[in-house]
This record gives structure tokens, sequence and C-alpha cells, in this order.
């Protein structure tokens, strides 16, 4: 047996990357697809729900499978520093795969609205973190203008190699199912990652005839500039990860609902929130950004304009719920505080249930 060897290589055959790409991986992919029987009865059963856990990657989210590429891209040409704008997770994936390569990795986050974390991830794998007072929007516009003048590779997904990486997770999904899903639902921000899956599923339709799913993108309200047809100036939302009001691949993200008879709509934090729970009642634990692809199946369920019967759906949590423990914290019950005696745990025991 070959050990598992990472995104890039495991698919090489299917990205289109330039030969100087040199591999920088941490074996990034290869995510569980979990199934979730008891979630699909809460939201009222008759299909067969799946979640593509993305926060089981290396530095906690999606990010890794297309930054193994990017940097791999960067580093095989003779880059030596790489830069992005992050609402959090590109940044800590961005500082990891740089610091593999021995790159200098620059990341600009909008100050305040990044999780703990994801700073803390950046931090850690060593970049160097600038903070600007603006939004994700003004951070991307900035990384752009600079990459332009300045040798320094630019890692947002506006990079193509970015795109290559993160399509293989639906080659993944595939894969395990041995054809695609009926329906596909996952946040959208800057729509790089439903950009990448429509990607992935047509090659494989192309190549080797699997059907296509229909894609259900799905945005915070406050943020949600692809549903109201037109840039969101300061969008908000508890979901800072997709907290983006002018989306880089907003035309490929409107085709890939289009053409896959799916949609991209918007659903309210209350909902993302009460969805990162009952997910997290399932055992798994995702960020809040996360658990919005459930959510707008939820959301479509309850509407009737949905209809999933005998389907096999899948959704794309994108991050790991520890890269914002701050959401749950800070009105979580405090712990229970007993002597540490058996006899206090005992009465404790019989008085609670
Ligand atoms: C957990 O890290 O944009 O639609 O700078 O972190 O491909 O942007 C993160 C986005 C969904 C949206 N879920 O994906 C960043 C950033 C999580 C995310 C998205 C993000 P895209």
């Amino acid at each position: 047996m070959t050990s598992y060897a990472g995104v890039l290589e495991t698919y090489r055959p299917f990205l289109d990357i330039p030969a100087h790409t040199r591999t920088v991986t941490l074996l990034e992919g290869n995510t569980p697809l979990i199934p979730m029987p008891k979630l699909a009865e809460t939201l009222g059963g008759g299909f067969e729900l799946l979640v593509k856990f993305e926060g089981m990657n290396p530095t906690g989210s999606f990010k890794d499978r297309g930054m193994t590429v990017a940097i791999s891209e960067a580093y095989g040409r003779g880059a030596k520093a790489v830069i992005c704008a992050s609402t959090g997770n590109t940044a800590a994936s961005a500082a990891a795969y740089a610091s593999r390569a021995g790159m200098r990795c620059i990341v600009i986050i909008p100050a305040g609205k990044v999780a703990t974390g994801k700073l803390a991830g950046a931090v850690a794998y060593g970049a160097e973190v600038i903070q600007i007072d603006g939004s994700f929007d003004d951070a991307l516009n900035l990384v752009v203008a600079i990459s332009e003048r300045h040798p320094i590779a630019l890692v947002n997904s506006l990079n193509p190699y970015r795109l290559e990486g993160q399509k293989t997770a639906a080659f993944e999904i595939c894969d395990v199912l041995g054809k695609a899903p009926d329906w596909l639902a996952l946040p959208v921000g800057n729509a790089g990652n439903i950009s990448a899956y429509w990607m992935g599923f047509k090659q494989l339709h192309e190549r080797i005839k699997t059907t296509l799913p229909q894609v259900l993108g799905v945005q915070a309200e406050g943020s949600a500039p692809l549903v109201l047809g037109h840039p969101v100036e300061h969008p908000e939302t508890i979901a800072t990860a997709i907290r983006i009001g002018k989306p880089a691949r907003a035309e490929q993200a409107l085709e890939a609902a289009e053409e896959s008879g799916g949609c991209i709509i918007a659903v309210s934090d209350d909902a993302i929130l009460k969805m990162q729970k009952l997910l997290a009642a399932n055992g798994v634990w995702v960020e809040p950004a996360s658990a919005a692809g459930v959510a707008g199946l939820a959301h479509e369920l309850e509407r009737g304009t949905i209809d999933l019967k005998g389907k096999v759906v899948t959704a794309v949590c994108t991050g790991h719920g520890m890269k914002d423990p701050d959401i749950i914290t800070k009105d979580m019950p405090k712990p229970h505080i007993l002597p540490s005696e058996m006899s206090a745990l005992e009465d404790y025991l019989a008085r609670e249930n």
C-alpha cells in the first residue's frame, strides 16, 4: 500500500497546473464524509444527508486543499513571498504552507473581525499579520494591487491554482459515493469554493460521465451580495468567515447555481447559530459559517421550495468549530463548581437526574 500523499499528488492528472509546480503538502484532503441520519430526520427525513467535514484538514479548514496547490506553484517558480487578504482561514492556511516552503507570508485582515483560532493559527505558523481598519473587500483590493506591483504571489482564490486544489473535494465525494450527490449545499463568501466544486463535478462528468449535483450556495442575510444582485458595502454577520460584500468569483458562483439547476440563497444569523448547535448535537462541531450550508437546506425544506425525497444530499462544513471558540464560550452555562469529593459528586448526580 502506498501511503496517502495529499490532494496534489493524489489527483495530479486531473489538475491544470504548470510543470514547474513542486509539491508542498501537509497531507490535506481525504476528509470524512459523515452520515447524519439523525439530523436528516430532524429536518423532515426521507433523504440521505452526509457532511463533508472539511474542518478535519491540517489547519482546520477547506482552504488547505487550494493552498497546497497555490503554494506549490509559487514555490516551484521560485517565489520568495506570498500575500493574501483573509477573514481568517485563508490566512492560517497560507501561513502554514508558506512556512513549510520557507517563504515569507503576509496576511491582511479586517480589524476585530477574525475569530481567535484563525488569528492564533496565522501567528503560530509565522505569518506577518497586518490588520486594516476596513473590510475583507478593502483588504482584497489592497493585496491585488500590491501583487501587481511587487514580486509577491497572491494566494487568494483569484489565484487559479487555489481552485484547482479545492475542486479535489468534489472528486473525493464522487469517489466515496461512486456517483455525484443529488444536491450539494455549501456556504458562499468570496465564492471560490462553490466555483471550484462545480469545476470538479463538471470535469468528472465530462471525463467519466458521473451525474451532476444541483448546487445550493448559502450566504448570510447581512452579507448576501449574490442574492441581492449587487455588492454590499458594509456586510455584517456573526459568521465572520463569510462577511464578504463583493465576492471575487461572483459570476462563476451564479453560473454554478444556474447551470446546476440550484440556487444561491441567504439565511439569518439565528438560523446559522441554530444549525451550528444542531450539528454539534450530532457530534460535528463546526464554525458558524460552516453551518450555513445545512441551514440553507433547512430553510428550503421549511419553505417547501426543495424536494429531497429519496435524494442523496451532501453538505460541506468548511471549517472546524475550534476556530471560533468565543461564539460558544460567551454565553455558555458556567461549569458547576464542586468540592473534590465523591459524596459531592454523588449528591450532584442525584440532583440533576
Ligand atoms: C469556514 O479565509 O474568505 O466562498 O479569507 O472560512 O470560497 O470564500 C474564508 C471563506 C466558507 C467561504 N466557510 O468560502 C478567508 C475566506 C469558511 C470560510 C467560506 C470561508 P469562499
